[in-house]
């Protein structure tokens, strides 16, 4: 896997990043923002703002997709799978691409998205990352912060905002 330096993507081996002991250094993910409710919140919680990237054959990212069903956020938040290519530039969305949501940018790699938020950014490129398509920037691409941001949907004035849908969803079993 590569990574972004400086908002440019790098494909050397980052695997020879480490101390003395041969300990791997992983470099922490720079988007540490909250979703939450109320309008002075730095990520308000509204329908139809976020969007998920995932990839199926990631574990974290599978816990995020899986609150994201319990939690019936499917309406609320939207959701793309992205995947590896041999040779390619980190979580890709194909030869097709993908527009990214807010903008008018088309575009192949999940890192595009990054530099989008932060041009000049040094990280990982990882799922999940969810998307703000109103401000253009990365709340989150942790899975425990989604997590329990979604875990806290519909718990009160503490959680999140996104109301279910009106018809058939509270049907017991599975919340
Ligand atoms: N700390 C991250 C870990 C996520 C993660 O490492 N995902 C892997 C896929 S399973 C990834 O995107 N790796 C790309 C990379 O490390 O460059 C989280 O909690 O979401």
């Amino acid at each position: 896997m590569g990574q972004l330096v400086d908002g440019k993507w790098r494909t050397e081996n980052i695997l020879v990043q480490h101390d003395d002991k041969g300990l791997y250094f992983k470099r922490g993910s720079v988007f540490r923002g909250r979703i939450e409710s109320g309008a002075a919140a730095e990520f308000p919680a509204e329908r139809g703002r976020y969007h998920l990237y995932c990839a199926v054959a990631c574990p974290w990212a599978h816990r995020a997709t899986l609150m994201r069903t319990l939690k019936r956020l499917e309406p609320f938040v939207t959701l793309t799978n992205t995947f590896q290519e041999t040779g390619g530039q980190g979580w890709s969305f194909g030869e097709q691409g993908h527009i990214v949501p807010g903008t008018d940018r088309h575009v192949r790699w999940l890192h595009e998205l990054y530099t989008i938020a932060d041009p000049a950014c040094t990280t990982r490129v990882t799922v999940p990352t969810v998307w703000d398509a109103k401000t253009r920037r990365c709340p989150s691409s942790g899975n425990l912060r989604l997590i329990r941001r979604f875990e806290k949907r519909g718990s009160g004035s503490s959680g999140l905002e996104f109301r279910r849908p009106a018809v058939g969803a509270a049907s017991g079993g599975l919340r």
